[in-house]
């Protein structure tokens, strides 16, 4: 991509909205624009990073065996009433009337309608196990949106849904997930930490929220430092093997939120130079709640003996959208956002230091056809803005990789390749570049 083609309104001013430095900098470097309290337009470089983070979700849920499909944002309110949460839900649910006057709601969340789904086509426990996704928007009426994408009134969720014939098959889909959810944060370059967390609105008495910590973060959160340590499962981990040693190993080692917390369990569990006390983001929050949706909604299915009984259901969210916020409170510096490679916006920028030079543009452009052809995402600052401030854009968006071309280490046959997680530059020939970057 040319960045004289490209749309990446950079504000030079810090945005006086703004008051964690995740939301600052998706301001300033062009990725989101506010359209009302708690609501965002996705600009182009915004929204290539929230692709990013959506595919590596998919990936996981996929992997772990979870299906996808889509469900509609907007949801009839008879479905809420055989729940019982329609009037439960209070303000937070955005209430909508069509032209019939019937009445729907914007989806804060899909048990329900996924619960109508499961029992119009499933009558028997040969269909079982099912874990049913989907990433879709939500809204919920926040009272306090705020911190820009971290707490939206509309958010993009990955949320998923299990079906089961008994409490132990649920957990054994709850097992799955949490470990989907280990892989996913920790391919963003995420530490995210399952802590033990209260249900809320969502119900049960089992569940996990995943938290970054960060200063900012909305969750007050009481950890043993050693769990900031423990393996993620890779790629290889076998979704159809018994994992609960790995859910053993990670819920073992105290990590609870302060709605939980027990401080005297905490005191003598964790030795006091290992306790930690800091805030957290929840990313992600899973759920085993029984048969809540199922009995009043009656999803039965048949079992062995064909008698027919509800099913044991969980549910599993990600915040996608707020994902963008936390991987920035993590990742960052003074100069701006240092994106991970996996969901960088564009994982090269070439940065030519002399637009209207013969033999810089010459080498910028061959460069860039080269690297594009090898299926490198490059960004190339063909503008004629002075260096200094393509130094500073660079920075400022968090392009991993940073190749400079001016004409003095052209005269050598060098360019510069700087890598912005750690600042380290190296002077190489184009093909040394070229081949660091593919090989
Ligand atoms: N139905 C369940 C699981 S699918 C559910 O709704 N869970 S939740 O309420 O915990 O939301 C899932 C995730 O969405 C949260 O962990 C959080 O990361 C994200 N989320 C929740 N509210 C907001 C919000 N207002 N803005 C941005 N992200 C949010």
């Amino acid at each position: 991509m040319r960045l004289s083609r490209f749309f990446l309104p950079i504000l030079k001013e810090n945005p006086k909205e703004a008051e964690i430095v995740s939301h600052r900098l998706m301001l300033r470097a062009g990725m989101i624009r506010q359209e009302a309290a708690g609501i965002y337009a996705w600009l182009p470089l915004g929204f290539r990073v929230l692709k990013k983070i959506e595919q590596i979700v998919r990936e996981e849920q996929d992997r772990s065996g979870a299906l996808e499909l889509l469900m509609p944002t907007l949801q009839l309110a008879d479905l809420w009433r055989e729940s019982g949460r329609y009037d439960a839900y209070g303000p937070e649910m955005l209430r909508i009337a069509d032209r019939h006057k019937r009445e729907l709601l914007y989806g804060p969340t899909n048990e329900e309608m996924i619960t109508e789904i499961f029992r119009a086509y499933v009558k028997s426990y040969k269909n079982l196990p099912l874990n049913l996704y989907h990433i879709q928007w939500k809204f919920r009426d926040e009272q306090r949106p705020r911190f820009g994408v971290m707490r939206g009134r509309e958010f993009l969720m990955k949320d998923a849904y299990s079906f089961d014939l008994n409490e132990a098959a649920a957990r054994v889909a709850y097992n799955k997930m949490f470990v989907a959810y280990l892989r996913t944060f920790a391919r963003m370059g995420l530490k995210a930490i399952p802590m033990r967390a209260e249900t809320g609105p969502i119900g049960g008495d089992l569940s996990h929220e995943f938290i970054v910590l960060a200063e900012t973060g909305e969750s007050g959160v009481f950890i043993n430092r050693d769990v900031l340590d423990l393996p993620v499962p890779g790629e290889d981990v076998d979704y159809n093997s018994d994992l609960t040693p790995i859910i053993k190993q990670w819920t073992s080692v105290y990590a609870a939120t302060e709605d939980v917390h027990d401080a005297a369990r905490f005191e003598q569990e964790v030795p006091a130079d290992k306790r930690v006390n800091t805030r957290g983001i929840e990313v992600g929050q899973i759920f085993y709640f029984g048969t809540k949706y199922s009995e009043p909604m009656k999803a039965m299915v048949a079992g062995p003996d064909g008698v027919d009984v509800p099913i044991h259901g969980g549910s599993y969210g990600v915040g996608v959208s707020r994902l963008l916020g936390a991987i920035i409170e993590a990742c960052h510096d003074d100069a701006g956002i240092k994106w991970p490679e996996a969901v960088a916006p564009f994982r090269v920028a070439i940065l030519n230091l002399k637009q209207g030079d013969a033999a810089v543009d010459g080498a910028c452009e061959k460069l860039y056809a080269e690297l594009t052809a090898k299926g490198v995402d490059v960004l190339y600052d063909d503008t004629d803005q002075r260096a200094g401030a393509k130094f500073a854009a660079a920075d400022l968006i968090g392009i991993p990789w940073q190749i400079m071309i001016g004409p003095k280490g052209l005269a050598d046959g060098k360019i510069e390749l700087k890598r912005r997680a750690d600042g380290s530059r190296e002077n190489l020939s184009p093909a040394d570049v070229v081949a660091r970057l593919v090989g």
